[in-house]
This record gives C-alpha cells, structure tokens and sequence, in this order.
C-alpha cells in the first residue's frame, strides 16, 4: 500500500528570511526615500476597482465600526443615486483585523462607468458595470510571459519602447549563458544549451519545477477554453508575440517557449541520470537590484537534476503532446517522447530531493514528497495515451483517494496532486465512470470548501487565516481555477459567482483597499520586485507592465522592508508595494499564471450554463395615479424548468418612489429596492406559472415604471 499522504504546506515552510540570498547588490543600498509608502487606503468602501460584470456579483466590503446595518447607494458619476439597499454587518474578520459590513448590489444589472459606492458619507474609488470588463487584463496578463522571456529581443513594436529590451542570457557579453552553461561543480562535467523559456520572477533564474506549474495552467487554460467553445479569444493573433499570425494558438505559442526550454533541461541520453531534468539553472551569486537581464554579468549554473523537477516536466509535456496535437504533432511528438522519458528516469531515480539549503544566487524550489509529483505526471500521462501502465499509477497512487489532493492552502509548485485532479476530471479518459465521478465530487468538494470559506469571511477570500504566505495571490487565483472547473462540472452557477469574487479581491477588494495588478485599479501595485522593471530604484526604467500580479499578503514578513515596515499587521493587511520587499511584492509566472486563467475565463461573455431556476419575466402596470400616489399589478412569470419555492421579487424605483400597501404579497423597502415577498397561500409559481399581486405607493410627482426585476437572485428578462 502507498503510505498516505500527508497534509503539508511546504510552500510555507520557508518561513525563515532569506538572509544574504536576495540582498547583495544595490538592494539594501537603495535610497530609503525611493520606499513607497505603506499602501494606505483611500477610502473604507473596497470594491473591486475595475468594476463589476453585469451579471455578475457585485459586492463590496465596508471598514466600519458600526454595530447596525448602513445603508448604501449606488451613485452614477453625476452624482445620482439609483439603487440603494442595506449593508450586512459582519462584525470582526479575522485574517483583516477589521470590523467589516458587507453591501450586496448584484440585483443591479446596469451598465456604465464612473459607478460610486456610498456608504455613510464614505464613497468608494469610481469603478465600471461593463461585460467587457477582463478583456484588457486577458491579454495582459498573458503578455506577462513575453515580457518575461529570456533569450529573444523583447520587441518595442509588441511592447512599447519602455518595456524593449536585447535579448538576455545568449552568452553576449557581459552575460555569460545561457547558450552553453555548465554544471555545478561535482554534479556533471559537461554544459548544456538551456536558452530560452521565462526568467521566474523578479530575478533571472530559471526553475524547472515553476516553469512546469506555470506552463500547465497556460496551456490548461487553452484547454479549458477549448472545451467550452470559447477558444477563439485565446486563438492566433490575440496577444502581442512574435508568434502571431502562425496558425498556432497565441497562448499555445507562449507556453511553447517555456516547454522549449524544459525540454533543454532534460539530461541527454549516455549521461548519468539520464531523461531526469536538472531543477533549475541561475545565476552563481545574487545579482543586484536593479539589473538588465542582458547586463547580468554572472556565471550561470546548471544544478543536480531532482525528481520533483523531472515530473514536472513528464506532466507538463505529457500535456503539451495532448493539447499541441491539432497544431503541430511534430512538436506533440517531440513531448510526448520527453515526458515518457522523463517518466521513466523520475520511476529509476524516485528520491532525488531538490534541497531548501541550495539559495544562493537563486530559490531552492526544494521539495522532499514527491508522491503528488508522481500522481500529476501519471495522470497527464493516461490522460493523452490511454495506457494502462500509467492508468495503474494513477489508481495506485494514495492521492488519487486522498481528500488533502486540495488543500485548504491551494496547489502550487510543490503541491500539484491537485492539477492530476483536474485533469482527469475534465478530460476524457478510460477511467471507470464511478471513479471519474468520484474525482469529478472531489473538485466540487473542493469549491464547496472554498465558497464556505468566501462566505465566511468579510472580504470574501478563499483561503484560510493563516494561508496568507509568500505568493498568496497566486494561492487565490489558482482557489479560483478550481472553483471555475467546479463550475464546468456542474453547472452551478455559485462557482462562477466565488471565482468572479475572487478577482474581486486581488483588485481592491480586500484589507487594505490594494489593487494587487498593476495598471488596473485606482491604487493598483506598481514597485513589485523586478531587476528590470526597478522604477522605483532607478528613474530610467519601467515599472512593471500592465497586468503584473504580486505575490501579495504574507504574514511570515520574510524580507527586511517587511519586517521593518510591516510588524504587528493582520495577515491581509501583510503587504507593502516597495521593490525591497520580495516576500510581498515580487511578480512570478506561477503567480501571473492562475491569473491569466482566472481572467479569460471571466472575460468570457456566458455563465457557466446553469439552467436559470428563477429565470422570470415581469410585467409592472400602473393601475391609477394620483398627485402623490399611485397603484400597481406586478405579475412574475417563472420561465425557468424547475419551481419557485418561496420566492421574493425585488426592482429598483427609478424616482424615489415608496411602496406603502399591498396585498397577495408583503413588501418592504431597502432604500429605493422594493423587495416583495410571497404569501402564505403563493409562495410556490410552478415553471411556465404566474404570480401577480398589487401594491399602493407614494411618488413625489414622477411615477416612471421600475424596469429591472430579480427573482430569488435571479435578473429578469
Ligand atoms: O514562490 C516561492 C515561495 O513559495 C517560497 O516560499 C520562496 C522562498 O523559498 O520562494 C518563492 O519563489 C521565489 C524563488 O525562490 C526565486 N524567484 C522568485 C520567486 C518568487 O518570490
């Protein structure tokens, strides 16, 4: 029997600081003056800054030390207010260190710009209701890795000339790689071509274990896209790459660069360890801050292969040779060879540790349970060939049954159980359909535990208070795709709502009011760690480009200006937008990854395709009116497949106007939203069925019908 699993989080292991790893150079020597300043809120209404999708949710979180519930109102940009309702008090969040209401205006299915949330005299930054909303950070964030290529001129006609570039690391001096770059000392005696792929994060490291994670959700997000018929936003010449206008995917073309590069770090045949991956290649010593990628002057070096980095490339090229298939089968042949390859060496070799000790000039990405590591690679592996060698790794694993697969802490680098999961939850496969389903329950069990969480908590996040460690953004985005997925297996339209929610959070709904993408939000990160984009230290260079996510909130404060800057904070509020401050505020692909996903799915026009359970249509007709008053009928007809049981109808009063009486239904008011509810002998409208009841209300000289209605959550048309 396989041992069982255990429930780790090695991701937050490191909870030591990274002393004299990222610190040499110009780092510790920058001007304090050039500091941000701590990321101070303007305002206690957080929204999500961008906005909000029409038929999406809409809710925001407000900083109060009130007790009762506010009311809100939600303004337009000349000032008029034309919904309002009553806030939710919920009392102390515990990861914000915050008392917190929450304001639900999802009824509202208009759209527009320069929306304010007002909330007892405070008002919120302006943001958008538009169905557009993603499309920019859509590309954005997948522009994210052409910027972060190595080896290739980044092209001033694709990026604009801040964000040009010569190409780095292709051994033109002063770079010394990576073209032909040679072990470590004692680890082998020759040197490799490792060119290519995407520099990690905000140093030139590459990590076969993060380029792996990274590149599968690229390439999962094609074919997540694919299978709902939406891959056309993701097809050729939708992003700004060299590859545009080849017939091939652009994302694909993207991913490909890095799956290049994985494959180069495979050892060649006749050497020992043969078919294992080297864990990563960097830099000997860590270079300063800032410093141009083609002006790193320090040796590069190819260190020990491992077994974790090994099955990272098995599961990301068995997925290459799945997906790459209708567009290029010499290349999905080429990965399929690699990731069998590699299988077979990880099989041979199974305790090759990445150790945590090695972090000089680079991360250590080290990971000792690899069990997780064998079961995703196996599972890629069955999923594209069908055979039964890797079918039986697959069942034979002890995390094809364990519930900790998902973690409350979210997959990452070193916990890919998960994506095994996914993928063999969404594509066919011949594993027995009550073990299919059986995988498919434990995605939605999942989802569910992340929306509990959400509900839990005033800002709505999916993790857990004590889940805010280096790189929580990424943890967020990536609780997100899993939510998404719960969504395309069901059906439900609550996990679109908790994914949409989680963009929410990283821009600006959240603690302390940050939007945590650059060039998207009023207060949105715009000094995250980067040897290139350094405004912040050196006035001559870019900030980090539109679309660029930091690691976000970590509690443990492992690097100096967090340490300094940042004692004593909640574990939401653990963030500062300062260059200096790696463990908050770096950018890396396997953080920009999720988030590419999480965006083209949300800029996706369609819900999940939930039948609409309250789908209605309404009619309002004026009865009579007088000078101050007036009467109605409203009939609601359920036009959905299944009952109303215990419905309640609300619309918005375009001038002000009050409902006072009514009868085969009881109505209140939440400032200018009516709310209707059933009566005791309606409460039940059979599909195809009508209700109909009639109210008396005062008007103050206007009396225009209300035009948007919502049954039981639910818009109608
Ligand atoms: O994302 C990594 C995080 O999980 C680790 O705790 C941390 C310390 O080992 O390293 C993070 O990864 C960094 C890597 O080591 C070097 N490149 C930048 C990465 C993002 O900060």
């Amino acid at each position: 029997m396989p041992p069982t699993p255990l429930l780790r989080h090695p991701r937050r292991l490191a909870a030591t600081l990274l002393t004299g790893s990222f610190l040499v150079g110009g780092l510790l020597t920058a001007p304090t003056a050039a500091a941000a300043p701590s990321a101070a809120a303007t305002t206690a209404v957080r929204v999500n800054q961008v906005g909000y999708l029409p038929d999406g949710p809409k809710r925001a979180t407000v900083v109060t030390t009130a007790t009762q519930s506010l009311t809100w109102q939600l303004r337009d940009a000349s000032g008029t207010a034309f919904a309002s309702g009553a806030t939710v008090p919920r009392g102390a969040d515990a990861p914000s260190g915050q008392s917190v209401q929450v304001a639900d205006f999802s009824s509202y299915r208009g759209s527009g710009s320069g929306y304010v949330l007002t909330v007892d005299g405070s008002g919120s930054v302006p943001f958008d209701i538009r169905a557009n909303l993603y499309d920019a950070l859509r590309s954005d964030a997948m522009a994210f890795f052409y910027h972060q290529r190595s080896g290739i001129p980044i092209d001033a006609s694709l990026v604009g000339s801040a964000y040009a570039r010569p190409a780095g690391h292709l051994g033109v001096a002063p770079n010394k790689g990576d073209t032909s770059v040679p072990c470590q000392a004692t680890v082998c005696d020759y040197s490799r071509d490792v060119r290519g792929g995407w520099y990690d994060a905000g140093d030139h490291g590459k990590y076969v274990v993060n380029g792996g994670i990274s590149t599968w959700l690229m390439v999962n997000s094609f074919e997540r896209a694919k299978r709902a018929g939406k891959d056309t936003a993701l097809g050729d010449s939708t992003l700004r790459i060299p590859e545009r206008d080849n017939g091939v995917p652009d994302v694909l073309d993207e991913a490909r660069w890095e799956l290049d590069f994985l494959m180069r770090m495979q050892v060649p045949e006749g050497k020992p360890y043969a078919g294992m991956a080297f864990h990563k290649i960097h830099d000997a010593a860590w270079t300063g801050m800032p410093t141009r990628p083609e002006q790193d002057a320090q040796p590069r070096e190819l260190h020990r292969p491992s077994t974790a980095a090994t099955l990272n490339l098995a599961a990301a090229a068995a997925q290459c040779a799945r997906v790459f298939r209708p567009y290029d089968a010499a290349f999905a042949d080429r990965c399929l060879s690699a990731a069998r390859r590699a299988w077979t060496a990880a099989r041979a070799n199974p305790t090759l540790y990445a150790p945590d000790s090695d972090s000089t000039g680079g991360g250590a990405y080290g990971d000792t349970q690899v069990g997780d590591e064998f079961y995703w690679a196996a599972a890629e592996l069955y999923a594209t060939t069908g055979e039964s060698g890797y079918r039986d790794a697959v069942t034979g694993s002890s995390w094809h049954t364990s519930p900790t697969a998902f973690s409350a802490y979210g997959f990452g680098w070193a916990d890919t159980a998960a994506l095994g999961r996914l993928t063999l939850a969404t594509v066919p496969s011949g594993l027995p359909a009550a073990d299919r389903d059986r995988v498919r329950a434990s995605v939605t069990t999942a989802a569910d535990g992340y929306l509990s969480r959400m509900a839990a908590q005033g800002y709505a996040v999916p993790v857990p208070a004590d889940g805010y460690f280096w790189g929580s953004n990424g943890e967020v985005a990536g609780d997100a795709i899993v939510l998404a997925v719960a969504g395309e297996l069901t059906g439900n339209e609550r996990y679109r709502t908790g994914a949409l929610e989680t963009m929410d959070y990283l821009l600006g709904r959240n603690a302390i009011g940050q939007s945590y993408i650059s060039g998207y939000g009023e207060t949105s990160s715009r000094n995250q760690h980067h040897r290139f984009w350094a405004h912040q230290l050196d006035a001559t260079l870019p900030n980090p480009p539109a679309g660029s996510l930091a690691g976000g909130p970590n509690s443990a404060l492992q690097d100096p200006v967090a340490q300094e800057k940042l004692a004593g904070c909640a574990p939401a509020a653990c963030y500062i937008d300062d260059i200096g401050s790696y463990s908050t505020n770096e950018v890396a692909i396997n953080w920009n990854a999720p988030l590419a996903w999480l965006a083209a799915y949300a800029a996706e026009r369609t819900s999940t395709g939930e039948p609409p359970t309250g789908a209605c249509t309404v009619t309002y007709k004026t009865d009579s009116f007088w000078n101050t008053g007036f009467t109605a009928t409203v009939t609601a007809k359920n036009t959905g497949p299944t009952a109303v049981d215990g419905w309640q109808l609300s619309w918005i009063y375009p001038a002000g106007q009050r409902v006072t009486n009514a009868w085969n239904a009881t109505v209140a008011h939440n400032g200018t939203t009516a709310v209707a509810r059933n009566a005791d002998w309606n409460r039940t409208i059979e599909p195809g069925a009508t209700v109909s009841f009639g109210i008396q209300g005062t008007h103050s000289g206007t009396n225009p019908s209300p035009t948007a209605f919502t049954l039981n959550g639910n818009a109608c048309a």
